[in-house]
């Protein structure tokens, strides 16, 4: 008898695959609306600064098939097919539903690589892929909403954690400030009691004690280039007011995402670590989990954990 198949839609956030795309796909982050020459080009010039493209959608397609490999490696009774999905560029999640359904997929499980769930953020990746299947005829989703708590990803940072902390000298390790950081949201989803903050607080608090570094804070990153107010404090502003206080080490954490991209690769190792120059201090930051083979035993976790509680 052939195994029944289980669908996966592993999403993610998605990059332009060129600068030609730069334009389209700020539009698409901006929901039809293009941005401005200005706007444009400063997000072309940070691409440039990291080396003209992201990594992003390579270490998405990595941790894709390595997903459905150990999926499959280990499960007996059931088959698993995971299909890539981004939110702002190709393969989109609609496409990657649409593939579903013309593989004559009807069970799936959506997870979307970003561990933390808001409705901005997660809550949009299942719109569109709800959208996808009532466009296209299936498959019946359920959705993963959350893993930030996770035992086997939470190893894995708190891994990345300590051998960061090990670069500073044994006994200086007490006075290095941990700061944990993530994608900052518009302020108004706090009026929503969104978890978001919440969640992310918890996974902080969690690797800290992990690790035992008492000394250690949250601070937002990215907020958006919109009017609007976004969730504070910023990693930069946190960084000015440590070196006030006669701060001299900062190790970061972005443990709001799980690849080298954009966010981290210009806004973190390009932006902070220049800040942090200015002000004498040393910063370090924590080796992201990509596609390395902890990090995909956790994420085949999540899956199985999922469909075991349905
Ligand atoms: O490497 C790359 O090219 C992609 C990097 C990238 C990741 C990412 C993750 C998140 N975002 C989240 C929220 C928002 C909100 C807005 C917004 C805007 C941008 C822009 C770029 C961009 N984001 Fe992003 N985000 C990445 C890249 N993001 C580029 C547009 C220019 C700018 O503001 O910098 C504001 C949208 C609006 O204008 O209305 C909100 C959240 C995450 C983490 C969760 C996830 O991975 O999905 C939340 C990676």
């Amino acid at each position: 008898m052939s195994k029944k198949t289980i669908g996966v839609l592993a999403m993610a956030y998605g990059t332009p695959a060129s600068l030609d795309e730069a334009e389209a796909y700020y539009t698409h982050i901006r929901r039809g609306r293009k941005p401005s020459p200005e706007q444009l080009q400063e997000l072309i010039d940070r691409y440039v600064k990291i080396g003209g493209v992201s990594p992003l959608n390579e270490i998405t397609r990595k941790q894709t098939e390595g997903l459905e490999r150990i999926l499959n490696q280990t499960s007996r009774n059931l088959a698993y097919r995971v299909y890539m999905g981004m939110k702002h560029a190709n393969p989109f999640i609609e496409d990657a539903v649409k593939q579903m359904a013309e593989d004559g997929i009807r069970e799936a499980v959506g997870l979307v690589f970003a561990p933390h769930y808001s409705m901005m953020s997660i809550g949009a990746y299942m719109e569109a892929a709800k959208k996808g299947a009532e466009q296209f005829g299936g498959p019946s989703f359920t959705f993963v909403m959350q893993w930030h708590m996770q035992p086997q990803f939470l190893q894995a940072v708190a891994r990345r954690l300590q051998a960061a902390m090990n670069r500073f000298p044994a006994g200086e390790r007490e006075q290095v400030r941990l700061l944990f950081t993530a994608h900052s949201l518009p302020e108004r989803i706090l009026q929503m009691n969104d978890p978001y903050p919440q969640q992310l607080r918890e996974t902080a608090a969690k690797l800290a004690e992990m690790i035992g570094h008492a000394n250690w804070g949250f601070a937002w990153q990215s907020a958006g280039r919109t009017p609007e107010p976004w969730l504070g404090p910023d990693v930069l502003d946190v960084l000015r007011q440590l070196a006030k206080q006669g701060t001299r080490s900062v190790l970061i954490c972005p443990v709001g995402f799980v690849a080298d991209h954009l966010e981290i690769l210009y806004d973190i190792d390009v932006e902070c670590q220049a800040l942090a120059s200015e002000l004498g201090m040393t910063m370090v930051r924590t080796a992201m989990l990509n596609a390395d083979e902890d990090f995909l035993q956790a994420l085949a976790a999540v899956v199985w954990e999922h469909t075991k509680r349905e």
